[in-house]
């Protein structure tokens, strides 16, 4: 058995990726979280005292950080400030936390030589145009666009320059949008999901021709496990699972799957910036590590998804109304 720090293990990919660790092999894990608004002990909720560890702090704290990568064999990194409407609205948390705090769990994983693999996003490599037959690989220049996406590409570059400058042992990956459950309201799919659950109408910034490329959360965390496993230090690897969609359509599909019409929504004020089209060429992974994705069916993972909001109000009440009076104070 070995000893698993799992960063951000109480949002919405770290309690998926806990979840698949118990599920899937024997490690322990202890999960560092600072339960910001984002967080939510709830989602850990029935996994095995025996297997599972609960720290509540934040990252930058340098003091609990060391301590924690002592008793660690390995570290794997999701806390981060994620979302991309609140980095437009307030950037200070997200240079906080992404850079200063992914600065802070590298100083220590240089200081006890800790296996480190650090989370990131696709949304690094800035948009794509809709016509465009290319997707992102690992060789795709850097070029973000948001406060939320620039520090995320801040934090890889940093990663980046610990293993040549300092030896670390570390890997990234960089993932396409995760959709399943758990993951906060504030979000596309269970904004809106949330939303006719609500009889409220779903909003769609702008045309909604915007295109991002789904993959199921536990997917991503089958990839996490094997790069941990079979990566090799210091290479980057793309993790997607081929599954393009405009907001439109997935609007309009989760309205029929909900028994709505599938009409039944609001055009809103669009996001500033709003970025185009991602899409993930997981090549590399696929062919070096010999990984798949398991959800290849959209429809069925999304009305799972719509079943597992339904079943677990309780988790997202608190916060629904909250995120609507944010929303609705921007126009959307
Ligand atoms: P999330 O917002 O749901 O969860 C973030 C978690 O980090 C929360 O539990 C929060 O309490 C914790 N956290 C925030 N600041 C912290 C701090 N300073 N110290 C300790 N804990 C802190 O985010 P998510 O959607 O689960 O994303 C997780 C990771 O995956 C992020 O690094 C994100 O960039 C990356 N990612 C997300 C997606 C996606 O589609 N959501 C896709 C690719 C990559
Ligand atoms: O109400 C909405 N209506 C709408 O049309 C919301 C909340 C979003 N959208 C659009 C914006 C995007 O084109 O839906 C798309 C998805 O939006 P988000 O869920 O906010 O995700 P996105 O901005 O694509 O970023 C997500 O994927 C990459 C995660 O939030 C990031 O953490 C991850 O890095």
């Amino acid at each position: 058995m070995s000893r698993m720090l799992v960063t951000g293990g109480a949002g919405f990919i770290g309690s998926n990726f806990v979840h698949h660790v118990v599920a899937h092999t024997d490690h322990h894990v202890t999960v560092l979280d600072a339960l910001t608004y984002a967080g939510n002990l709830e989602s850990l909720a029935g996994l095995p005292e025996d297997r599972v560890t609960f720290v509540k702090g934040d990252i930058t704290d340098a003091a609990l950080v060391d301590e924690l990568f002592a008793a660690a064999d390995s570290v794997v990194h999701y806390a981060a400030e994620s979302h991309n409407d609140n980095s437009l609205h307030d950037p200070l948390p997200f240079l906080n936390t992404n850079i200063v705090g992914t600065y802070t769990l590298l100083e220590a994983a240089r200081a006890h030589g800790t296996r480190y693999h650090h989370i990131s996003t696709d949304e690094v490599y800035g948009d794509l145009e809709l016509d465009d037959p290319a997707r992102f690989t690992e060789d795709t220049p850097y070029n973000p666009s948001s406060p939320y996406s620039s520090t995320k590409a801040g934090s890889d570059l940093l990663v980046r320059a610990w293993v040549r400058s300092f030896g670390v042992q570390a890997t990234i990956s960089n993932c396409s949008n995760n959709y399943g459950p758990y993951q906060h309201v504030e979000k596309f799919i269970p904004r809106q999901i949330t939303n006719v659950i609500r009889g409220i109408r779903p909003k769609l910034y702008g045309k909604g021709e915007n295109v991002r490329d789904w993959i199921h959360a536990d997917d991503h965390s089958s990839a996490v496990l094997t790069i941990l496993d079979k990566g090799t230090i210091g290479e980057t690897y793309l993790i997607g699972a081929d599954g393009e969609k405009n907001n439109k359509d997935v609007v309009e599909l989760i309205l029929e799957l909900m028994g709505e019409p599938r009409s039944a929504y609001d055009h809103v004020t669009d996001r500033t910036g709003h970025d185009l089209r991602y899409a993930i060429d997981s090549t590399k992974l696929r062919t070096e590590l010999g990984w798949s994705p398991r959800y290849r069916d959209f429809e069925a993972g999304l009305a799972a998804t719509i079943q597992w909001y339904r079943d677990n109000e309780s988790w997202w009440a608190g916060a629904k109304d909250g995120v609507e009076a944010f929303y609705a104070s921007k126009g959307q």
